[in-house]
């Protein structure tokens, strides 16, 4: 196969997973689309471009769609939240994914303001006080498609956009740990594409490349990818790509076929032995609430299950709420106690007092373990 073909059928398999994620059967809707968070947008346009289709005409419903447009506005009003409210309406992860989005597309960005928007801070780029890998892997690549697009930088932004993404290196080899992760392993394929990016902003052997994809690929085969979006945010790391090679690609070569493997027939399970653990749902930030149960439920079952069956039992305790989030259920209640973006709370999930990297829809539990979901702010 030819390096551009190789390239492009990469770069569809690594997108196409978040479009089919977020397209409805018979194409986006235009309604659908106007609730997408800017984020999403630019999700979309990066995944459409992957797959050689144009995000400035993408059909809905008869009728058709400027993605590009439509981030640019989703981004103005991001910018207008953060004026009013301090706040952005989402987060700087898709803020970042919105000025990677709109550099790609040659959309409307003052390289200016974003770089003054990407600049560093506590609120941007830290998350519950833990700093943030995914967040700032993915402002590197902003940073780095701002530099290299091909449009003259005024000198003093050029010097910011320099300063910005010294400082997000620094932070991000400072998360490397011994084994070769970067933050934890679902930040690591994203961290592999920043460093790969920015190796003139590291010193020699400040980052060992081969030990972070022998990490890697030591945990493949444990089912630590198996979420789809997991699987979708390191595969390109580990093909030696990055989301800036989505603007590269020579779309007039053949298409490849897209390799799309059909879904194994899972073998039936002999009765599997029960577990017992302990579950507590607690009002971490004005400690109005804190109730425990201890419930029996299959080996193997995921944390989800745990809510769904103390929420049988108890529902004046434990009754929750959920949202489908590309990466699986995201819990939004909890004995009717909402997660509020505004207040920057949220509903963390714990084991033995330790927060998890994985969401109730993956987390397979054990026996004796002491489950928790908290209300904590971020
Ligand atoms: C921002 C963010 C958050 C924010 C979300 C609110 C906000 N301000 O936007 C906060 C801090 C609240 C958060 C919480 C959690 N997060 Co988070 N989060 C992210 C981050 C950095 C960006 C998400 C995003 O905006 N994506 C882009 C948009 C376009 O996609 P989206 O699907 O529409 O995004 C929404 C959902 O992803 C949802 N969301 C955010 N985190 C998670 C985690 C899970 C498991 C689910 C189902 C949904 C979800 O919130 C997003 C905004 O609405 C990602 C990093 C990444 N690599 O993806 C981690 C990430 C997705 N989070 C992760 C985790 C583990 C969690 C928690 C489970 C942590 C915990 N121990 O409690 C909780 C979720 C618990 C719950 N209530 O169900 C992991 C998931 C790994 C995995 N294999 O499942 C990631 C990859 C970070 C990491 N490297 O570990 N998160």
């Amino acid at each position: 196969m030819t390096g551009d073909g190789e390239m492009r059928r990469t770069l569809v398999i690594m997108l196409v997973g978040l479009l089919l994620l977020y397209l409805a059967p018979g194409g986006l809707c235009q309604g659908c689309v106007a609730s997408f968070s800017s984020g999403q947008v630019a999700l979309h346009i990066l995944a459409q471009q992957a797959s050689c289709s144009d995000p400035r005409c993408v059909s809905a419903n008869g009728s058709t769609i400027n993605l590009v447009r439509l981030l640019e506005q989703k981004f103005k009003a991001e910018l207008q939240n953060i004026a009013i409210h301090g706040n952005p309406l989402t987060n700087f992860y898709q803020l970042s994914l919105d000025v990677l989005a709109l550099c790609q597309l040659n959309g409307r960005l003052s390289p200016a303001s974003t770089s003054a928007l990407l600049s560093p801070g506590h609120k941007k780029y830290y998350l519950g006080g833990q700093f943030s890998v995914d967040t700032a892997a993915v402002a590197i690549l902003a940073h780095i498609c701002l530099q290299t697009r091909g449009q003259p930088l005024p000198p003093k932004v050029y010097k910011k956009i320099r300063q910005n993404v010294q400082w997000l290196v620094d932070k991000i080899l400072a998360e490397k740990r011994r084994d070769g992760e970067i933050g934890n392993i679902y930040s690591t394929g994203l961290a592999m594409q920043a460093l790969s990016v920015s190796s003139s902003y590291q010193k020699p052997g400040a980052w060992n490349c081969l030990q972070t994809l022998h990490r890697v690929l030591d945990k493949i085969p444990q089912g630590t990818f198996k979420n789809p979006m997991a699987a979708s945010q390191v595969l390109s790391s580990l093909e030696n790509r990055t989301y800036l090679d989505v603007s590269r690609l020579n779309c007039s070569m053949d298409p490849d076929n897209l390799p799309l493997s059909t879904a194994r027939p899972t073998s039936p399970t002999s009765r599997l032995p029960s577990i017992r653990v302990t579950y507590t749902v607690a009002d971490g930030v004005n400690n109005t609430f804190n109730d425990s149960i201890s419930v029996t439920v299959t080996q193997g079952s995921i944390f989800f299950k745990v809510m769904e069956v103390t929420q049988d039992k108890d529902p004046s305790k434990f009754s929750f709420t959920y949202t489908q989030s590309s990466w699986g259920p995201y819990i939004t209640s909890v004995q009717g106690l909402q997660a509020d973006n505004n207040h920057r709370t949220y509903w963390q999930l714990l084991s033995n007092g330790i927060p998890l990297s994985q969401g109730a829809g993956d987390y397979v539990v054990s026996n004796s373990e002491r489950l928790e979901v908290k209300f904590t702010v971020y």
